[in-house]
């Protein structure tokens, strides 16, 4: 765990001392290595490595309950559950989403052979703007792809009412939202379905792994044959398909972590309100969080930072934290409508995003994990305070 060298020469107007450890955006949630072990025994035992084995369904059962889902479909990575879940849905034509997002939902897109259409953000809630659907939308769109970004929840009522006066499925990129609920109610219940990430930064991680969470059980067999080669039984190969298993190892990961993810949870809670205590302090920086009725994903912890009240520009503040040591991340700058396959694109125009372009300036992630102690977080903020009152100097 990173340590300050020294807490000397943190008081006001003193230059804070930089960590002695990089700190990371992130640390991935890791269970006490007998947990794992203990689990990778009954493989061991079994022989049985991939292919729907015990872990598998053992974990999707697990997860199911946890989400109260229906249904959940393990797959190796939450890109590879995005495509398969554009594959599955046949879509055509064009898919409207978000250009403030990891680029892999858009490359899902792409990869399935259709056409991504951008729509500008929300700027409270930083996701699809569902007011601006109407400009975007057009005869060939056959879907609306969400993301809940940070884990704060797109308006899905408002989506999937001008998806359905539309004919238009509904897809979530619910890569960061594993725990978020509103009321209480898993946001995963919304759209046709949702992709969940399981990678390694994810507040739940298989190290590498995602799923898709869905209500329709006509779903279930589809998302089956799609990630098992299209093969039915050992005579019926009925449909095309793809390699989209999630091993027995990742599984096993997957069922140790779920093991210790009570405890993660609390300690991010922790966290959280330390940083929201320590931001308070300071002027010109915004945390992006949960409202009440949504419980937060516990995900990252995104700011926003407005350079005329803070004094200095986000690429300054990225700049002075890595002075630090300390390596915050700009996710997502640059947007994905500004990456040179996308940029021609009538809908990547800049003038057509404004929300999207000014978010993608302002938007820093700090680290968040749970295992960070309360004195680092309020040496992140002495930082913060520092660099705001120096300008961004270094
Ligand atoms: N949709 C959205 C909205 C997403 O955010 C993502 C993924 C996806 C779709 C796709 O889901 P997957 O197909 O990946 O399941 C990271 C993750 O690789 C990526 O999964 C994630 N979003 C994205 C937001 O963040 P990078 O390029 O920033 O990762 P990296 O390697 O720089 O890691 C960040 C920090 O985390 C490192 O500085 C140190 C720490 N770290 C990382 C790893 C991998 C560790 O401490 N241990 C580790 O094992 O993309």
């Amino acid at each position: 765990m990173p340590k300050r060298i020294d807490s000397a020469g943190a008081s006001a107007g003193l230059r804070p001392l930089a960590f002695s450890q990089p700190m990371y955006v992130t640390r991935p949630l890791i269970p006490p290595l007998q947990d794992f072990s203990a689990r990778l025994a009954l493989v061991w035992g079994t022989a049985y490595l991939t292919n729907f084995g015990h872990q598998h369904r053992t974990l999707e059962q697990r997860l199911a309950a946890h989400l109260d889902m229906p249904h959940v479909a393990l797959y190796p990575s939450g890109t590879a559950a995005l495509v398969s879940a554009l594959r599955v849905l046949e879509l055509q034509g064009s898919v409207v989403t978000t250009p403030f997002t990891f680029p892999a939902t858009v490359h899902a897109i792409t990869a399935c052979g259709l056409q991504p259409v951008f729509c500008d953000i929300d700027p409270v809630t930083l996701t699809l703007d569902p007011d601006r659907l109407p400009d975007v939308v057009t005869a060939d769109t056959s879907a609306v792809l969400g993301v809940h970004v940070f884990g704060q929840p797109c308006d899905t009522v408002a989506i999937e009412r001008e998806a359905a006066d539309r004919g238009m499925k509904v897809i979530y990129d619910g890569a960061h939202a594993f725990d978020t609920r509103i009321d209480g109610r898993p946001l995963a219940a919304s759209g046709d379905c949702t992709m969940l990430s399981f990678h390694a930064t994810k507040l739940f991680n298989t190290a590498e792994g995602g799923a898709l969470a869905f209500g329709d059980p006509l779903l279930e067999q589809a998302f089956f044959l799609d990630r098992n080669f299209g093969i039915l039984n050992e005579d019926e190969v009925i449909c095309s398909g793809i390699n989209g298993k999630l091993s027995e190892l990742h599984a096993a990961l997957g069922l140790a972590n779920l093991d210790a993810l009570g405890a993660e949870i609390s300690a991010r809670e922790r966290v959280r309100r330390w940083y929201l205590d320590g931001l308070g302090e300071i002027d010109g920086i915004s945390p992006v969080v949960a409202v009440h009725p949504v419980s937060d994903s516990l995900q990252y912890m995104a700011v926003l930072i407005d350079p005329d009240v803070f004094g200095a520009s986000r690429d300054a503040v990225y700049d002075g934290l890595r002075g630090f040591n300390v390596f915050a991340r700009k996710y997502f700058h640059p947007l994905c409508s500004e990456f040179p396959h996308y940029q021609q694109l009538p809908s990547a125009a800049r003038e057509a995003l404004p929300v999207a372009h000014s978010i993608a300036q302002r938007i820093l992630c700090l680290p968040f994990y749970g295992g960070l102690a309360e004195g680092e977080i309020q040496t992140i903020c002495r930082m913060l305070g520092w660099l705001s009152d120096t300008k961004g100097r270094r």
